[in-house]
């Protein structure tokens, strides 16, 4: 958890000079640091940067114990063909580019005789569909990171009912839950559809349902906990009181036309085409990048606070170092349009007065505004 990456590879090697098996690596010492790593995380001890730099870590071990793995399995062709466990198809769903865990469940399971098929990241339905049919596949393993996969995973689960499937769907990735699974994915699939926390887990749960002694009851425990999960859930829901829309209109913007009007230099749009990236480096707000690493304050206080400061002021100047670089080597290139036009309420609604547009004028519809006619 402390070490020095430096020397990963050497440090990696003298584990697997002490273990009978490289995957033994894996399960044993690596899964050990990125428990402890995932603890302190949850504690809030440990923070998202270093997160990421173990899981980094993590990638780049496990890519280096992945050629001996694969000389085990060349060395003992027999012992593997009379007992692959069962063929596991395995993506990261559409949309999604996050495959670290995925891959990390793949080698886990492969290292316990199951046969995986990968087929990548931002896998659209169909194709994982297509694909198990084609392979004749045990199980299904979806990987998702990002909010939108959430959604997506409920798609497949009703894809898979309306195409009859039978087979477990096993879900996982940092933002699935058990009751993500538990409300929204089971109630569209009849087979069993079960989130697995971890990579360790998904080798309990993937033998426990090939075995047909062991699957029934498990996946009858499963059913019988989500849908009391899901009756828990929903009664917990509150009852949120909204205003009505008559009280919402009450309540709209007052604007004092005689204070607030100033007039733009222009009206309609104007384009650039590729600003100069150094005049927005100012202009960043930098409390929404310390969010996104988990890191809670506003800029640049964040950098007095007495848990998150030191690592908040390590990231800004790893941050600082990158962006001088795509700055200095105009990495990227920024464009934009921006655009006046006079406006003004129609009940709910803006009307733009947009010249010379082919359409006309232009209404926009606020979030409570009834339809336009
Ligand atoms: C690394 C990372 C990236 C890398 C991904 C590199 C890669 N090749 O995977 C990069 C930089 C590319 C990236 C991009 C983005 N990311 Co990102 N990323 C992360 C980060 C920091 C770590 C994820 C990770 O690898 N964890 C380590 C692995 C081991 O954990 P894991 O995936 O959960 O896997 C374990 C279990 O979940 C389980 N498991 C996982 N999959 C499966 C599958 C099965 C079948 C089973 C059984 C089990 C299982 O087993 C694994 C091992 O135990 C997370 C933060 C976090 N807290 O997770 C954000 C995070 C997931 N990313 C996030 C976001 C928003 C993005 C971007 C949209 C950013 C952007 N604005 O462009 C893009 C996504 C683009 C896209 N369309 O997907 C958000 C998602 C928020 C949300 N709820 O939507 C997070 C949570 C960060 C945050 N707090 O904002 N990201």
């Amino acid at each position: 958890v402390k070490g020095i990456v430096e020397y990963l590879d050497d440090d990696v090697e003298e584990a697997r000079q002490k273990y009978a098996r490289p995957i033994q690596v894996i399960e044993g010492p690596l899964m050990d640091g990125m428990n402890i790593v995932g603890d302190l995380f949850g504690a809030g001890k440990m923070f998202l940067p270093q997160v990421v730099k173990s899981a980094r870590v993590m990638k780049k071990a496990v890519a280096y114990l992945l050629p001996f793995i694969e000389q085990e399995k060349l060395d003992n062709p027999d012992q593997d063909q009379n007992s692959s466990a069962g063929k596991v198809l395995m993506a990261t769903v559409k949309g999604d580019v996050h495959d670290i865990g995925k891959n990390i469940v793949g080698v886990v399971l492969a290292c316990n005789n199951f046969e995986i098929v990968d087929m990548g990241v931002m896998v659209p339905a169909q194709d994982i569909i297509k694909k198990a049919k084609e392979i004749n596949a045990d199980i299904i393993g979806l990987s998702g990171l990002i909010t939108p996969s959430l959604d997506e995973m409920v798609h497949f689960a009703k894809e898979m009912e309306r195409e009859g499937f039978t087979i477990p769907l096993i879900i996982g990735g940092a933002t699935t839950s058990r009751i993500h699974a538990a409300v929204k994915v089971a109630p569209n699939y009849s087979g069993p559809a079960i989130h697995v926390l971890d990579a360790s887990r998904s080798v309990t749960v993937c033998s426990t349902l090939m075995n047909p002694e062991t699957k029934d009851d498990y996946v009858a425990g499963i059913k019988a906990e989500y849908d009391k999960a899901r009756e828990v859930h929903l009664n917990k829901r509150s009852d949120k009181r909204f205003k009505t829309i008559e009280e919402a209109r009450a309540d709209k913007f007052q604007i004092d036309l005689d204070k607030v009007v100033t007039e733009p230099t222009f009206t309609g749009t104007k384009v650039f085409e590729d600003y100069p990236l150094a005049e927005l480096v100012p202009y960043i707000d930098w409390t929404p990048f310390f969010h996104t690493w988990e890191l809670r304050g506003s800029y640049p206080k964040i950098f007095d606070d007495k848990f998150v400061g030191d690592e908040a002021k390590k990231l800004f100047d790893d941050a600082q170092v990158l962006l001088k670089k795509v700055v200095d080597e105009k990495l990227l290139t920024a464009k934009g349009v921006i655009g006046f036009w006079p406006a003004n309420s129609v009940g709910d609604d803006i009307e733009l007065r947009v010249e010379n547009a082919e359409l006309g004028d232009a209404q926009l519809q606020t979030p409570n505004s009834e339809p336009v006619t």
